[in-house]
């Protein structure tokens, strides 16, 4: 017979069955001592003890727990593999039960009365067990006999006393856990370690708190933790990557923090019930990652608008209001339908004031992340809380409402009106690794709140917390409105914070004198000059422009002490902020975009624009249009051609969209979802990269055929190189434009080679000890590697220190750019980016090392070094371009200065347009002397004119005379590629210099002979 088939319920089947279970309960009528199950049955039959049957009994269900039954069932028990024993009110597990159940799979002891000490050691053996149920029994603690059960993937543990879940740590392979009422008020500290855990219930306990340690649970799935007495829900359990459900109902959580939710779909989670509890503030973010949001029985008044135009984007996700005190939509609007057209139509209806965004800069770890969270939950909220991420910049919206006096339009009086202010709050990771990185972002008009951590402050300090941080801003533009916040203040005495601000204060002072003695100095120095020529003029005014500093460049110098872990100084903090936004003087409309003042009416029409970009943005892979197409596109959609500048340019200022409108190449895209550039570039410059990019983390490694050798060596490129390698960067930007579109991942890479000016194409052949810094690329797809200045961080190589050494006395011109004060991060960088554009500078780099780069001319006989030096003391810096020649017979064919000048101009026109867009920097130009090398002359590459017309000029460090051809590039070398003709024509002259030397040697030579024969006549004839 074949066994397999017993459970299907054929006729003849049926027919046996039945006559076997009568014949034993009326011919025997023994007690029944179990229910059997055979390996392939779907039911239990009711068995006395032991079967003569010889089919496999693998199930079985015991009625009692007497002796025959034990022995009976040791009789068959090697091949059981679950045994139930549910509902008989034992007390305790005889010590034998278990003995022989090799097997055993899965273990019932359900709703008995075993408490703690009444499971057998005997337990212990049950080395296959993977489902164990204590269900509804009388246990206190976790039975330590668990301890052993290393198979154990599922176990409850529900209705029980259970006050602790310790002694669960060493079951790694629980998959399921349900300790639903219980007394548990701690569960996670002690289940974190569970790495495998799928599904946890703890229902109906008293849980108070999910601790940090849930970020451990990345396999998490299920989670129900309702009816607790939670207050608030950290963000780590809505960030787990793997959850699909969550049930915090019934809790007593007053409001879900504000965090980012990335665009990662791994956070798209599919039901989330926060039903029963007390949440006033509608958590809108929540709609972009749930399907379905139960919010139903809370405190909730408001459904924030601009929240809810994610649900009229997707039309399958759900919201559930019911139940709450609404008073926008109102109360009678009820259902999803009902409460989205209500909205909509408000939205037509209600006026758009113009926001502004707020930049929030400081040291790492000063707490921008919790004063901003703060801010937005208004209440206090420690970053520690939360599991967001803490490298690139993240982007928050905050709204508040100012009450502010207009013109009535009807009566033209003065009356109250409260306007929503609508903020963008970007969170700036403070690390140093981001300065360069965030300085793409940081730009003017910008009120910036520029954070300190006030326990830590000391006024040896006050450079490194505060002051490097302003002239990181300053650099950048000198149109600022900062505002200084002390954080951290619920760790000192009033006392203390008062000493604090009052040394803030003063030192503020003293910063800003040092920056303007700094210009005076100078200027003083040019105007006692004896004359003064035009490019001195030109520079004084330079310093004079930068002095105006103290005009646009305001900081509010009175500290606002804050703690965002006892909620003080919001208040303050806020009321600085309206100020800002109301002074109509502070963002005054310039010469070239007409826009509405800050808090002052948005034309209809542009948010309908706003609008539209933001829901296409959704739907876009790559949130990137070109100019040119978005023009058109919009244009068309809404006419107006002649506003498509300012509407984009409002967007810009408000954070709805980035569009650099200055700069070369990124002018010719606008980026219409900013938190997506963000996060790309977030993981391409990530301070934490050694620790976060890992092969495990993420599938895209494996689907893209990367091996873990592989994927370790790619890594340790780009950490240790600074070299990316194409793939690689596919791989890691995977979730953010899928691995096979390929043609998008182009389409971007470019931007960031040519926009951002992240990197140049390296290349290197896998037996090749060195990169191949110059591959001649002309197609994007091409590119296998890409090298990224900013990340490279290795040593000037040997041989480039002894071969430059070398050409120590060779003709040479060096130009020097001085930043006495800040140079902005990353500018070496841009500049070595720049420099390798071959059309243009035809250089071939040789090394390319972190302060440095040694490239040599592919048509002059030159070698250029660019290098890059702090100043003492780490204030200020420079950057040397220094040119020497690298004839292979420099005596005959020397490379004349005439000839580098051609190199050199074209880098350092490079320069100046670069350094336009850093409108606060203080860089002097200047020329070293060839003979003792000092910068001793004025940079003139701007202003040439004066110095072409001299011959040469004296060295005021060492009293030489220089050749004015080392200083400035002479007129008829002026054009640009001239190189070649330049060469030849330095060729030429050596030629008819030569012909004309040989020519007077031989005249003189004639000449003596004639005077020498001459004389030897004269004689003979005396
Ligand atoms: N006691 C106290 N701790 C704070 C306060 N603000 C921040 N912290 C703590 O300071 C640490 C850093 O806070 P974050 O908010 O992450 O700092 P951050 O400036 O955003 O840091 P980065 O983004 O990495 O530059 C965390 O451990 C916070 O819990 C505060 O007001 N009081
Ligand atoms: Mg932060």
């Amino acid at each position: 017979m074949n066994r397999r088939k017993q459970p299907l319920q054929t006729a003849s089947h049926a027919t046996q069955k039945k006559s076997r279970r009568v014949k034993i309960s009326k011919t025997l009528a023994p007690p029944l001592m179990a229910h059997l199950g055979y390996q392939g049955a779907r039911h239990l039959h009711p068995q006395r003890l032991p079967t003569k049957s010889a089919e496999k009994t693998v199930s079985v269900r015991l009625l009692d727990l007497g002796n025959e039954t034990i022995e009976n069932l040791q009789k068959i028990a090697e091949t059981i593999k679950r045994l139930m024993v549910p509902g008989l009110r034992l007390k305790a597990i005889p010590e034998n039960l278990m003995d022989r159940l090799v097997l055993l799979e899965k273990l019932d002891l359900s709703n008995n009365q075993l408490s703690d000490g009444s499971l057998p050691e005997s337990m212990k053996r049950l080395e296959h067990l993977v489902e164990l149920n204590l269900n509804t029994n009388k246990f206190t603690k976790v039975p330590p006999a668990l301890k052993k059960l290393k198979s154990l993937s599922r176990l409850d543990l529900s209705e029980n006393s259970i006050d602790n879940l310790n002694g669960l740590e060493k079951l790694r392979r629980i998959q399921i856990l349900v300790v639903d009422n219980n007394k548990l008020s701690s569960v996670f500290k002690e289940v974190c370690h569970l790495k495998r855990l799928e599904i946890l219930r703890c229902r109906n306990n008293s849980i108070k708190d999910i601790g940090v340690e849930i970020r451990q649970m990345k396999q998490l799935r299920d989670l129900d933790i309702s009816n607790n007495k939670l207050s608030i829900l950290p963000t780590d359990v809505l960030l787990l990557p793997g959850l699909e459900t969550l049930n915090a109902s019934r809790n007593k959580i007053t409001k879900i923090p504000a965090f980012n939710i990335k665009l990662h779909n791994r956070h798209w989670v599919s039901e989330v019930d926060l039903s029963d509890n007390q949440i006033t503030v509608f958590p809108g973010h929540l709609l972009r990652m749930t399907e379905k949001l139960d919010l139903s029985s809370n405190q909730i008044k408001i459904l924030n608008m601009n929240a809810m135009k994610e649900l009229e984007r997707n039309p399958n996700q759900e919201l559930v209001v019911d139940d709450n005190p609404l008073v926008f939509p109102p109360a009678e609007i009820t259902g999803q339908n009902a409460i989205l057209a209500f909205i909509q139509e408000a939205r037509l209806n209600t006026p758009v004031y113009r926001g502004m965004k707020i930049l929030v800069i400081g040291s790492h770890k000063s707490g921008k992340s919790s004063l901003i969270q703060s801010m937005v939950d208004n209440q206090g909220r420690l970053a520690e809380d939360l599991n967001e991420s803490v490298a690139g910049i993240d982007l928050y919206d905050l709204i508040y409402d100012c009450e502010m006096k207009v013109k009535s339009e009807e009566t033209g009086k003065m009356v109250k009106e409260v306007r929503p202010l609508q903020l963008c709050l970007w969170d700036f990771c403070g690390h140093p690794y981001y300065e360069f990185p965030h300085y793409l972002f940081f730009e003017q008009p910008s009120v910036a709140l520029l954070t300190f951590n006030m326990k830590e402050f000391t006024p040896e300090k006050f450079n490194e917390m505060i002051g490097c941080w302003l002239d990181w801003m300053i650099a950048k533009t000198n149109s600022l409105k900062v505002v200084l916040v002390g954080t951290q203040c619920d760790k000192m005495s009033k006392e203390k914070i008062k000493d604090v601000k009052a040394e803030v204060k003063k030192q503020m002072t003293e910063f800003k004198n040092y920056h303007e003695s700094i210009l005076n100095e100078r200027i003083n120095d040019i105007s006692q000059k004896s004359e003064i020529s035009p490019t001195l003029t030109e520079r004084m005014f330079s310093y004079r422009k930068l002095l105006i500093f103290t005009d646009t460049f305001t900081v509010q110098s009175d500290v606002i002490a804050t703690s965002s872990a006892e909620f003080i100084g919001f208040e303050q903090l806020r009321k600085s902020i309206e100020l800002i936004a109301k002074d109509e003087n502070q963002f005054p409309p310039t010469p070239d975009y007409n826009l509405p003042l800050v808090l002052h009416k948005v034309k209809t029409f542009w948010v309908d624009v706003e609008n539209y970009l933001d829901e296409k943005s959704n739907s876009m892979v790559v949130p990137i249009m070109p100019w040119d197409e978005y023009v058109e596109e919009v244009t068309t959609k809404f006419g107006m051609k002649k506003q498509i500048k300012d509407i984009t340019q409002y967007l810009h200022v408000t954070g709805k969209v980035l569009w650099f409108s200055s700069a070369p190449v990124l002018s010719d895209y606008v980026f219409i979802r900013p938190a997506w550039l963000f996060e790309l570039l977030r993981n391409i410059y990530r301070h934490d990269f050694e620790e976060k990019v890992d092969f495990g983390i993420d599938d895209t490694y494996k689907q893209m055929g990367f091996s873990q050798t592989r994927f370790e060596r790619n890594k340790k490129e780009l950490l240790q190189h600074g070299v990316m390698d194409k793939d690689f960067l596919r791989a890691i930007l995977g979730y953010l434009i899928p691995p096979d579109m390929k043609e998008n991942f182009n389409f971007l890479l470019d931007i960031l080679l040519k926009g951002f000016k992240i990197g140049y194409p390296a290349a290197k052949k896998s037996k090749e000890m060195t990169y191949n810094f110059s591959p001649e690329i002309e197609n994007i797809e091409n590119v296998s590697k890409i090298l990224i200045p900013w990340l490279r961080k290795t040593e000037e190589p040997e041989e480039i220190i002894s071969l430059w050494q070398d050409r120590n006395d060779r003709e040479r011109v060096a130009a020097l750019l001085r930043f006495p004060k800040y140079i902005p991060p990353g500018l070496f960088e841009l500049l070595c980016v720049g420099a390798q554009k071959t059309e243009r500078h035809n250089l071939t780099f040789k090394a390319h090392w972190s302060n440095g780069i040694l490239a040599r001319h592919n048509k002059i006989d030159a070698i250029l070094m660019i290098s890059h030096e702090f100043g003492p003391k780490g204030r200020g810096a420079c950057l040397k371009y220094e040119l020497r020649g690298d004839s292979p017979d420099p005596v005959y064919y020397p490379t004349r200065p005439a000839a580098m000048w051609t190199i050199l101009l074209p880098l350092l026109q490079d320069f100046e347009e670069i350094i336009k867009s850093f409108k606060g920097v203080l860089v002097e130009r200047q020329m070293l002397c060839k003979f003792c090398r000092e910068p001793s002359f004025l940079g003139e590459w701007n202003t040439p004119k004066e110095t072409q017309n001299l011959p040469e000029k004296v060295c005021e460090a060492c009293g030489e005379k220089v050749d004015t051809d080392t200083l400035v590039q002479q007129r008829e070398e002026k054009r640009d590629g001239i190189s070649m003709k330049s060469l030849f024509s330095c060729k030429l002259k050596f030629l008819v210099k030569c012909y004309f030397s040989v020519c007077l040697y031989t005249v003189m030579i004639i000449l003596f002979d004639r005077i020498v024969l001459s004389v030897i006549f004269l004689i003979c004839n005396i």
